[in-house]
């Protein structure tokens, strides 16, 4: 029986050794029946653009690719904090870049995948400042700085973002119930599977007229070296707690 792996959240960097080697830990094992795998945003902790160049990301770049030249098709979806991954990037993985949801059969489920972040539609500095990140002009304007400038940026991002989020109650931080309902009922589906809210598990949605299911990666923990990824294959989505 064939089988697909979803995970989000690994926000990798250089300086979180036990997550990175978690992830190349799991790409090396993948199972022989392991015939997709999703990566659903925010797998790394930033990203600046494709032009970056080092020996960190040549080594990821070659497991994502040492996974795709088995025949395993892989698929990138933008996170809150990657959203500049390119075409460059994903050709060196040998995989594609997503839209910002899709809706896929894994081995005959229909599922909706996404990051998640969209779904946070009560946070409106967070979705006014998604929305104006994701516009091709203000991306063209950021990626024409020089990387040092952008690396500039980016950590003021982090720490404005983590003050910001420390002050913001617990609800606006996770997603809206009624935009959960929203885009499955646009999508004419009944299983939402994404990442982001770092809140894994399985929540029942009431759609109209039928009752539906959201399923939530977990991200991925340095100092505890746990993480929650999902197996899907013909019997239905499966959380697993991933210890690395
Ligand atoms: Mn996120």
């Amino acid at each position: 029986m064939s089988t697909t792996l979803l995970l989000s959240d690994v926000h990798l960097s250089p300086d979180l050794p036990r997550c990175t080697a978690g992830l190349l830990s799991l790409l090396q094992t993948l199972p022989e029946n392991c015939q997709a795998v999703y990566v659903l945003g925010d797998l790394f902790e930033v990203w600046i653009g494709d032009d970056q160049q080092s020996d960190y990301l040549d080594s990821l770049y070659a497991a994502f690719q040492a996974v795709t030249q088995r025949g395993v098709s892989l698929a990138f979806c933008h996170g809150n904090r990657d959203f500049l991954l390119g075409q460059d990037f994903a050709k060196r993985c040998g995989g594609r870049l997503m839209a910002e949801q899709e809706l896929v059969n894994l081995h005959g489920h229909a599922v909706l995948l996404m990051h998640g972040d969209q779904l946070c539609t009560q946070d409106a500095p967070f979705m006014a400042f998604r929305e104006q990140s994701r516009s091709a002009a203000w991306q063209n304007g950021m990626l024409s700085q020089p990387l040092e400038q952008r690396q500039m940026i980016a950590n003021m991002w982090r720490m404005q973002s983590k003050q910001a989020n420390s002050n913001k109650p617990e609800n606006i931080m996770d997603v809206t119930p009624d935009e959960v309902v929203r885009v499955l009922q646009e999508a004419d589906c009944n299983t939402l599977l994404h990442g982001h809210t770092h809140r894994p598990g399985r929540y029942p949605v009431a759609l109209n007229g039928s009752s539906g299911e959201r399923i939530v990666l977990g991200d991925w923990r340095e100092d505890e070296g746990i993480a929650v990824i999902a197996w899907a294959d013909a019997d239905g989505i499966r959380l697993q707690d991933y210890s690395f």
